[in-house]
C-alpha cells in the first residue's frame, strides 16, 4: 500500500515527510493502523548521529493502534486488535524473556539494524530500501511489524495516550521502580527532567519515595516536574547537592537517576556524590555511542558500597508492564494525558524536534486521522 512516512535521509538533516510504498505483512507480522506516535529523544539521537543506524530509515518508536492485517502464521494477534508497540521486541522465548528480563531479549539485538526482525526492509522509496527505527518506524500513520514487538491491550484505552508507553513512560518508571529499587521513604534525584525524566518522578512516587529532587536548568520542565511528584528543585546537580545533605540531614539520596536528553561521562561523578550508602545510580539517558570516558572516585564507590547500574527500558518487561502501566493509567495513579504537551500531524514533524531542543515540551505526539 501507499503511506506517508517521515524519513531520515541524512545525519544532520531534517526528517522528510514523503510518500513510501508499505508491503504487505510477512509470516509472523502484522500491519497497524496507528493512533498516534510519540516524539521521543532517541530519534534525535538518530538524526545528530549520537544512536548509529543505517540510513534511510524511518523513525519512531512510540506507537499504538489497531491490527488491520496479518500475516501467516501469526498466533498472537488478530484483526481489530489493539496494540501498543514496545520499541524492545519480546519473543517470550529466549533466555532473557524467559527468566523474567523481557528488555533483554535476544531480538534486541536488531532494533539498530535497519533490518526488521524477520529480515529485510518493508518500506521503499525513491528507489531505496527503508529500515526502520526499533523495527517499528511509528513516523507513519501504518506500520508493519513483527508480533514480538506488538503488545495486545484492552480496547477501552485510548490509544493516543497508550503510544507512550511503548517507551518513554515505562523507561521512566521502570528506572525508578525497578532499575532504581526505589522503597517508601527513599529520597530519590532526577537529574533531567524531559519525556523519561518526569516519569521517572512518577515512578519514585508511586513507589512511595518521600523526598523527589528534580535537577533541570529549564524553568518550565522544573514547573512540569512539580506536576508529576517532584518535592524538591534545583537547576544543576551542584546546586542539588547541599539541598539533599540538608533535607537528608547528611545522610543524601537513596537513589539517583540519569534521565538527560544525552547522557555525557562527566555526569556520573558529581551523580554518585549525591548518594550515600548503598546508594544506586542509575544511567538510563542514553549518551552517544562513541562516548567512553568516565571518571570518577572508586574509592567512593567501594567505601559507600554504591552502585551505579545501566537501564533499558526501566529494566521493564513489555508483556507484563505495558498492560500493568495502562491500567494504573485507567485507575488514576499513573498521569499520561499530562505528559503530552502539545500534538502535530506529521507534517509538522521537524516542529515538534525543534520545539523538544528549544524545552518547550515534556513530550510531542504525533496524531493520526
Ligand atoms: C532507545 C534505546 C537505545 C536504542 C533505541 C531506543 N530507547 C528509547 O528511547
Ligand atoms: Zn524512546
Amino acid at each position: 500500500m501507499k503511506t506517508r512516512a517521515a524519513v531520515l535521509w541524512e545525519v544532520g538533516k531534517e526528517w522528510s515527510v514523503e510518500e513510501v510504498d508499505l508491503d504487505e505483512p510477512l509470516a509472523g507480522e502484522v500491519r497497524v493502523k496507528l493512533a498516534s506516535s510519540g516524539l521521543c529523544h532517541s530519534d534525535e539521537h538518530l538524526l545528530t548521529g549520537d544512536l548509529p543506524s543505517p540510513i534511510p530509515i524511518v523513525g519512531g518508536h512510540e506507537g499504538a493502534g489497531i491490527v488491520e492485517a496479518v500475516g501467516p502464521g501469526v498466533s498472537s494477534l488478530k484483526e481489530g486488535d489493539h496494540v501498543v508497540l514496545g520499541f524492545i521486541p519480546s519473543c517470550g522465548r529466549c533466555e532473557a524473556c524467559s527468566t523474567g528480563h523481557q528488555n533483554l531479549c535476544d531480538l534486541g539485538a536488531l532494533i539498530l539494524s535497519g533490518e526488521e526482525l524477520a529480515g529485510g526492509q518493508r518500506i521503499h522509496a525513491k528507489g531505496h530500501d527503508i529500515g526502520t527505527m526499533c523495527c517499528l518506524g511509528t513516523f507513519s500513520p501504518y506500520v508493519v511489524v513483527h508480533e514480538s514487538s506488538a503488545i495486545k491491550i484492552e480496547d477501552y484505552i485510548p490509544l493516543d495516550k497508550a503510544s507512550l508507553v511503548g517507551c518513554g513512560v515505562t523507561t521512566g518508571v521502570g528506572s525508578a521502580i525497578y532499575a532504581g529499587g526505589t522503597r517508601s521513604g527513599d529520597t530519590v534525584v532526577v537529574v533531567g527532567c524531559g519525556g523519561i525524566g518526569v516519569n521517572a518522578i512518577q515512578g519514585a512516587s508511586i513507589a512511595g519515595a518521600s523526598q523527589i529532587v528534580a535537577v533541570e536548568p529549564v524553568p518550565f520542565k522544573l514547573e512540569q516536574a512539580k506536576n508529576f511528584g517532584a518535592t524538591h528543585f534545583a537547576s544543576s546537580i551542584e546546586d542539588a547537592l547541599p539541598l539533599v545533605q540538608e533535607i537528608t540531614w547528611g545522610k543524601l539520596a537513596n537513589v539517583a537517576i540519569i534521565t538527560t536528553g544525552v547522557a555525557t561521562g562527566d555526569l556520573l561523578a558529581p551523580t554518585l556524590g549525591l548518594v550515600g550508602k548503598m546508594g544506586k545510580v542509575v544511567v538510563t539517558a542514553i549518551s552517544p555511542w562513541l562516548q567512553s570516558d568516565v571518571q570518577l572516585s572508586l574509592l567512593d564507590l567501594t567505601l559507600y558500597q554504591k552502585e551505579i547500574r545501566g537501564s533499558i527500558f526501566g529494566s521493564a518487561n513489555p508483556r507484563y508492564d505495558i498492560p500493568r502501566l495502562l491500567k494504573w493509567y485507567m485507575d488514576g495513579r499513573l498521569k499520561l494525558d499530562e505528559l503530552i504537551t502539545r500534538t502535530y500531524v506529521l507534517d509538522e514533524i521537524n516542529q515538534g524536534y525543534q520545539d523538544m531542543r528549544d524545552g518547550r515540551n515534556i513530550r510531542g505526539m504525533i496524531t493520526f486521522d
